[in-house]
């Protein structure tokens, strides 16, 4: 089912046009309203009029996290404050969040991207979300909730949690449209499994799955376990949330909401543009956003682009299911975490060294186990062992609420992590996705 035909099947030249009359107003609204933009294309010598055509953006500064961390809160602001409706916020390299702040017309976008995002996976007026994202400053929850409502879907708002109570409601309610992380929702079956509910027999067809890496095979597990049709949707907090790009029945590939939002693939190393086909990172352009419109953002996720029109009927341009990250930023249980946060809040607290190592595992029951080795100070292991589990009860509710996930904390003597000659390894990722 495809939600929006005229922009979602426009063709390639129309299309085009449209993207370059967004893409010159949007610099023209950058330039005029906000100083950090003004200064950044003053210093590359680049406006509105440069802009001949879409390649002409390759001559365009980008923009990057640190540009949002720096600019926190309301730095990047393109509108008023009293015109902003809505905020939501990820975490930053450093634990200050990036913002992106949505005006009346940013959340229409938002919906009609989720919109088009749910039709993409089938859904329909006539279905039943079950929606298992965390609803709050992550943009999961509500960006599938809106979508969801802007269809009038019946949606049944059940956020991360509770799995008993999840399987209860799926069926009871007849949820026949599952939203969740990809770990959660084989985690699911399994409970499933495990209390006698055959989720197979219910009413549940299909689902829509993201925020985190995962993989064919995670699909496949997915698709017999819980009996539906699995797809991969995508997005990013400060582009809007999910509703970037989607999957459609083809499960080739994921449709980007191109009139919404400008992708390209960049050399990370040059900044280079690189053509269809070629594995790099993608970089998003805002093409409407009124709230914090971005130019250029690096994602730092990588992937490989194509044009050209699918099976499906839709023309948008297809990015590939993400290959991983440029950086260092982790996934864990659909929360970002840079090891730099945790290293950040260990130097806070008294008696540890900042030696530590992150150990990731998929647990048996397919959610990620996070384990915190950290190095503390040698007379801690001479004295009364409650002065350990004191520091580690400490480092554990720090952690907790620093990051907002529980990590198991192993404390371990001095010099027992291995050093690295070169760059510290600070993590071990044994999960296999
Ligand atoms: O994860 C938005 C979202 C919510 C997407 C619900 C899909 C579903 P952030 O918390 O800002 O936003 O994290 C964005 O998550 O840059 C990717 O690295 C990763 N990511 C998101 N979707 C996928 C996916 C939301 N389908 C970061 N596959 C992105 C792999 C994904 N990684």
């Amino acid at each position: 089912m495809i939600w929006n035909p005229q922009f979602e099947c426009q063709n390639a030249v129309d299309r085009q046009l449209l993207q370059l009359a967004r893409l010159k107003n949007l610099v023209e609204t950058l330039y005029s309203r906000v100083d950090f933009y003004r200064r950044k294309l003053d210093a590359a010598g680049v406006g509105p009029r440069d802009l001949g055509s879409l390649a002409d953006i390759a001559k365009f500064p980008f923009t990057v996290k640190d540009d949002l961390r720096d600019t926190y809160p309301y730095g990047l602001l393109a509108c008023t404050q009293s015109e902003i409706e809505e905020v939501h916020m990820s975490s930053g390299t450093t634990g200050v969040p990036v913002v992106d702040a949505y005006t009346r017309y940013d959340v229409e976008c938002w919906e009609e991207g989720m919109a088009r995002t749910l039709s993409g996976a089938g859904a329909t007026r006539h279905d039943t979300v079950q929606n298992c994202y965390g609803y709050g400053l992550f943009t999961g929850g509500l960006g599938v909730h809106y979508g969801a409502k802007r269809i009038g879907a019946n949606i049944i708002p059940m956020s991360s949690g509770n799995t008993a109570k999840q399987l209860m409601v799926m069926r009871d309610f007849g949820s026949t449209i599952l939203c969740s992380t990809p770990s959660y929702a084989l985690f699911m079956a399994e409970e499933a499994r495990e209390a006698g509910f055959d989720v197979r027999s219910m009413r549940l067809r299909s689902g829509c799955f993201g925020a985190e890496p995962w993989s064919e095979n995670m699909r496949k597990q997915i698709e017999a376990e819980l009996g539906i049709d699995a797809f991969d949707i995508y997005g990013l907090t400060e582009i809007t949330g999910p509703g970037v790009a989607f999957e459609c029945e083809c499960k080739d590939g994921m449709h980007v909401n191109e009139d919404l939002f400008y992708p390209e693939i960049i050399d990370p190393e040059s900044g280079r543009p690189l053509p269809d086909g070629e594995k790099g990172e993608l970089v998003f352009t805002t093409l409407v956003k009124e709230g914090t419109p971005l130019l250029r953002y690096r994602t730092r996720d990588v992937t490989i682009i194509s044009h050209g029109a699918c099976a499906c009927g839709r023309t948008t341009a297809k990015i590939h299911r993400l290959f991983g990250r440029t950086d260092d930023m982790l996934i864990i249980r659909g929360v970002n975490v840079f090891p730099s946060q945790i290293e950040h809040a260990l130097i806070e607290i008294e008696g540890t060294d900042p030696n530590y190592l992150i150990v990731l595992d998929r647990g048996p029951a397919h959610l990620d186990e996070v384990e915190l080795q950290v190095e503390v100070k040698k007379e801690l292991f001479t004295d009364e062992t409650r002065s350990l589990e004191t520091l580690r009860d400490k480092i554990e509710s720090v952690m907790k609420s620093k990051l907002g996930i529980q990590l198991k904390i192993k404390l371990v003597e001095p010099k027992t992590i291995e050093r690295s000659v070169g760059k510290a390894k600070r993590v071990v990722d044994r999960r296999k996705i």
